[in-house]
């Protein structure tokens, strides 16, 4: 079945102010809706980060993959991997996100593109053949997919600007207290059994002031993780680990780079502390893997099919992270329903994966969904994974007009958290990894 087209509509969807090591949330985040339509008039779609120069990538690609076949996907990665110019390997070159916010570098470009590119086939043939995509990946080993409670230190505001704000629902959460508070709303509303905190954000005693307080308020029997994206020295990561040993689930990113993961390990382990490391920014690719695994400078891979290359690269991820006794979890940027559906068909076909994943989608509001039938249910904390053929959804053309005209009126063409941070916070603010 040949591909015939590949649609590319650019979104934006209104987002609250988040905050991060990063800097804030700007009011809308952006997304990009990818259709390949085949030659039997059957669509297949997926979702990738969204913004300019992601549109541009994907009009250089669809140059290049038009015309193969829906099955052919070694030759379409080879096509894309030859188009933008990178060696045909999946582990090109360093693509850290240390220091640059995910779907912002020009490193992973190939792989992003042909990871959408993936998930619309595997849409797309599975409505051909009328299976779920966790079937064409192999089959499911869960029926449902558990996802963690994302927290963040929030301004006050519900995302949008003008007519097109939406009610703040959270409110704001700048103290220990208000994280408490946002937790139980979460918990309430989706029945989540795990929490994660976005850290990095407030000096270390407050945020590990904030974990305590959620332990006290949750009980031990929640799974707890923070995660303040590399801004913590290797010493003020020692110190957390410390300080929040036994509460933890594990420890995300606490400090910059593999190196500096490697030392937070070893001193944690000297002082008889095996609180796993994850990462999501330190390791990002299959060339990231071997210096972690030589240094044991993680101990849980955060995936990301978005930019790993595709749900059948984080199949195989789990296959080497059974090898190399790793674990493996799944990290989430603001997305739609489209991103939570793959994410949830790639989570049941992979067996390793034993972490509840994180997801963003409670963040967004269901003015901005574009799915028939509104937004995908989250229940006890898990998403059920759809019977369906393909992804299991069909997309909104209203909704996704909306999208559209928000994402060209709202004068946003890239993610940049430190330029919202300066605009809204602190004029002088600069990211500073390290800060602590
Ligand atoms: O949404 O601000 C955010 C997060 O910090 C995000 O950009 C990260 O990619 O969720 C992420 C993470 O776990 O590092
Ligand atoms: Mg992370």
């Amino acid at each position: 079945v040949k591909i015939v087209d590949l649609r590319v509509t650019p979104i934006a969807l209104a987002d609250p102010p988040l905050r991060s090591s990063y800097g804030l949330h700007a009011p809308y985040a952006l997304r990009t809706v990818v259709e390949l339509v085949g030659e039997d008039g059957l669509v297949g779609v997926s979702e990738a980060h969204g913004g300019e120069q992601t549109l541009g990538d994907f009009a250089r690609a669809r140059e290049t993959i038009v015309g193969h076949d829906v099955y052919d996907l070694a030759r379409v990665w080879l096509a894309i991997a030859r188009t933008f110019g990178v060696a045909a390997g999946p582990d090109a070159a360093d693509r850290s996100h240390t220091y640059l916010l995910p779907g912002e570098g020009r490193l992973d470009v190939p792989l992003r593109v042909y990871a959408a590119i993936e998930v619309a086939a595997l849409d797309l043939i599975g409505k051909m053949v009328g299976r779920p995509v966790c079937d064409l990946l192999g089959g499911r080993v869960r029926d449902e997919v558990p996802f963690s409670a994302y927290l963040f230190y929030k301004h006050s505001g519900g995302g949008g600007v003008g007519d097109d704000a939406r009610p703040d629902v959270w409110g704001e959460a700048l103290t220990p207290e208000a994280i408490v508070t946002q937790a139980n709303a979460m918990i309430a509303a989706y029945g989540f059994g795990s929490v994660k905190l976005k850290g990095g954000v407030f000096a270390p005693d407050i945020e590990i002031e904030t974990m305590r307080a959620l332990r006290e308020a949750l009980g031990p029997e929640v799974p707890l993780r923070i995660d303040p994206n590399g801004a913590w020295s290797v010493e003020t990561s020692l110190r957390v680990g410390a300080e929040l040993a036994g509460a933890l689930e594990y420890l995300e990113d606490p400090t910059p780079g593999l190196g500096g993961m490697a030392a937070v390990r070893r001193g944690l382990l000297a002082s008889g502390i095996d609180v796993p490391l994850a990462s999501n920014i330190a390791v990002t690719s299959f060339s990231d893997v071997p210096e972690a695994v030589r240094t044991d400078a993680v101990q849980v891979i955060l995936s990301d099919h978005h930019y790993w290359g595709g749900p059948r690269a984080i199949i195989q991820l789990g296959r080497l992270c059974e090898t190399f006794g790793l674990g493996l979890s799944m990290h989430s940027n603001s997305h739609l329903g489209v991103s939570l559906l793959a994410m949830t068909h790639l989570a049941a076909a992979t067996p390793g994966l034993t972490y509840a994943c994180d997801t963003h989608y409670p963040w967004q509001h269901a003015a901005d969904e574009i799915l028939q039938g509104g937004r995908v249910p989250i229940v006890n904390g898990a998403v059920r994974v759809p019977d369906r053929p393909g992804l299991g959804v069909e997309l909104d053309r209203d909704a996704l007009a909306r999208g559209r005209e928000r994402y060209e009126r709202c004068g946003y063409c890239h993610r940049d958290d430190a330029v919202e941070m300066c605009r809204h916070v602190d004029p002088s603010w600069k990211r500073v990894v390290p800060a602590w």
